[in-house]
């Protein structure tokens, strides 16, 4: 196995409006970023990873883009983001970029254009097609809710928009459209970026007969309707070729629909495509017969399972990505572990699952403090598109959304987008002005400040167990194995290779649990109790790590 920076370094995702706000309008920025370096920094992090900063209309926060060249104003100029870039490569650090171009805002020019008429040069740069019997093209339903088509008046025919009516989908088909992502990755790439976390790039080729969904079960959609398409491997590649391969870069794609069978296709060694995806089998996991908002709870036994089996099936010619929470699902603790009276255990146990499974670690803003889940009693507190669709649809079938909060509540996006907690002070130290989203009320408790004071806190935690992940290299190459894997409460596992070997033990539960490996030889190193001992009698969300002596 190949041995590359991208591999063994550690990824902190920002979310740049809910990071830290400078200006006081109540929206994070780029020199609030800046700011907050050296304490990114003091994570023991290798590489950030930014979502979308160029300019656009935030109907979806950015990921709806109108000019891939510039900065949004709210977040800053071109001269914040070299800083920026400069300010994170003087610290050692790396930067990556998010590249959304599965589909583009409908205000950026080449739509403006498109939308003029039939035969406008940048018409074939979106996918326009003529109505059916009065209706729209075909009955699919976008990733928000709804038809992915909307009509224009103008030219009488309908587009495609997976997400939003705002962001419609770039057509790929059109060698064009291909070239001009070439240039904006080149762009970017020129000005010394160090890869990019590619949005949605499962969904780039298009199956060219639009039949009628294949399943109401929207996930079965995604993989075998909307993502994996026929060109997909085709276009990855030429992008490698033309531009990836050309600079030391790393490249993650967003995958909604690349199940086990596909993974390989996209980053085995020998396929020239990309370094990593996310796979979304453990954060879909939980979705009911109604879909997203229909959640489930989590089925422990899977969840393990997902990484055992992504594992086997990447650790030949593969790389893995290894998250729990991004800025499109819940908090990590909340949802994987308890944000009750066992959080602070609870997130020091998922740090730690983290950062001794085999592939790159992610961690989401905010989750090395062990931030939890919001719930707002008011839906208009709700900012995210797709909850407020949601509530919309609700409305349209009659129903308040004030009865249904419970779902927003267990799976909605906004809670993955409160304000950092920097401080117990006003607005929680994110914002002189109002935030754009409120705060949790819970950021006098959990706040970085107080973290920063104190030795045992989830913050000082994190470090700890990403600087003992640096120093033990086993655990970014070696071998994984699962241990009792079935067993109700606990997820342990062996890392090891010729010359080292640990054993993890990690107890899910509020019980505690007597645990027989049946390894001998335990030497503990790192631990979540401070008064931990080495047997391994796991006290409620008890984490051990020990190495294995002969
Ligand atoms: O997400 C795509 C995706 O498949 C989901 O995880 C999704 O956002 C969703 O919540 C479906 O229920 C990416 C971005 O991460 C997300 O923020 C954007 O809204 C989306 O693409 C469109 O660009």
């Amino acid at each position: 196995m190949t041995k590359t920076w991208w591999k063994e370094g550690v990824v902190y995702q920002i979310y740049p409006r809910s990071f830290n706000d400078t200006t006081g309008n109540g929206v994070g920025d780029i020199p609030g970023i800046i700011e907050k370096l050296d304490y990114i920094k003091s994570l023991g992090v290798d590489i950030i990873w930014l979502c979308p900063v160029y300019k656009s209309p935030n109907d979806d926060n950015g990921y709806d883009i109108a000019d891939y060249g510039n900065i949004m104003d709210e977040f800053g100029t071109m001269e914040d983001f070299d800083r920026l870039l400069a300010g994170i490569h003087d610290r050692g650090m790396k930067l990556i970029m998010d590249l959304v171009v599965n589909h583009s805002s409908d205000e950026h020019a080449w739509f403006e254009e498109s939308k003029k008429s039939k035969d406008n040069p940048y018409r074939d740069y979106y996918i326009w097609k003529t109505g059916v019997n009065g209706g729209p093209p075909n009955d699919w339903q976008g990733f928000f809710g709804g038809s992915t088509w909307e009509y224009d008046e103008n030219t009488e025919e309908y587009y495609l928009h997976m997400f939003t009516v705002k962001q419609p989908d770039l057509n790929w088909e059109n060698p064009k459209v291909r070239k001009e992502v070439q240039d904006i990755v080149r762009y970017w790439f020129e000005k010394g970026v160090d890869g990019f976390r590619m949005d949605v790039i499962s969904l780039i080729s298009k199956r060219p007969e639009y039949a009628n969904m294949i399943s109401p079960l929207f996930s079965e959609a995604v993989e075998k309707q909307y993502a994996n398409g026929p060109r997909i491997h085709e276009f990855l590649q030429e992008l490698n070729k033309e531009v990836l391969s050309q600079y030391d870069i790393m490249t993650v794609g967003e995958g909604p629909g690349i199940t086990l069978e596909h993974g390989l296709d996209y980053v085995g060694e020998d396929r020239n495509e990309l370094n990593m995806v996310f796979h979304f089998d453990h954060m879909f996991m939980n979705m009911g017969d109604g879909g997203r908002f229909d959640p489930l709870p989590i089925d422990f036994q899977e969840f393990k399972d997902v990484f055992t089996r992504w594992d086997e099936k990447l650790k030949d010619k593969g790389w893995g990505s290894i998250f729990l929470g991004n800025h499109d699902f819940p908090r990590m603790v909340s949802r994987f572990a308890t944000d009750g009276p066992h959080r602070d255990k609870a997130a020091k146990l998922l740090a730690t699952l983290l950062m001794t499974l085999r592939g790159t670690p992610y961690v989401y803003q905010g989750d090395e403090i062990g931030m939890t889940n919001i719930h707002f009693d008011d839906p208009k507190d709700y900012k995210d598109v797709e909850t407020l669709n949601w509530f919309r649809a609700l409305e349209a079938e009659g129903k308040d959304p004030k009865d249904h909060l419970q779902a927003v509540y267990d799976i909605g996006r906004d809670n993955a987008r409160t304000p950092i907690q920097w401080t117990d002070g006003k607005n929680a130290g994110f914002s002189d002005g109002e935030p754009w989203i409120k705060v949790n009320p819970n950021y006098s408790n959990i706040n970085v400040e107080d973290q920063e004071r104190n030795v045992n806190s989830i913050l000082n935690y994190f470090r700890k167990v990403i600087q003992f992940r640096k120093d033990h290299k086993t655990l970014v190459y070696g071998d994984y194995e699962p241990i009792q894997p079935n067993h109700p409460h606990i997820y342990a596992y062996r890392r090891f290779d010729e010359e080292n070997e640990y054993l993890v033990v990690l107890n899910f539960s509020d019980e505690t649990v007597d645990f027989d490996p049946i390894i001998t030889g335990l030497e503990l190193l790192i631990y979540n109790y401070t008064d931990a001992t080495e047997d391994l009698l796991m006290r409620p969300w008890e984490a051990k790590v020990f190495r294995v002596h002969d």
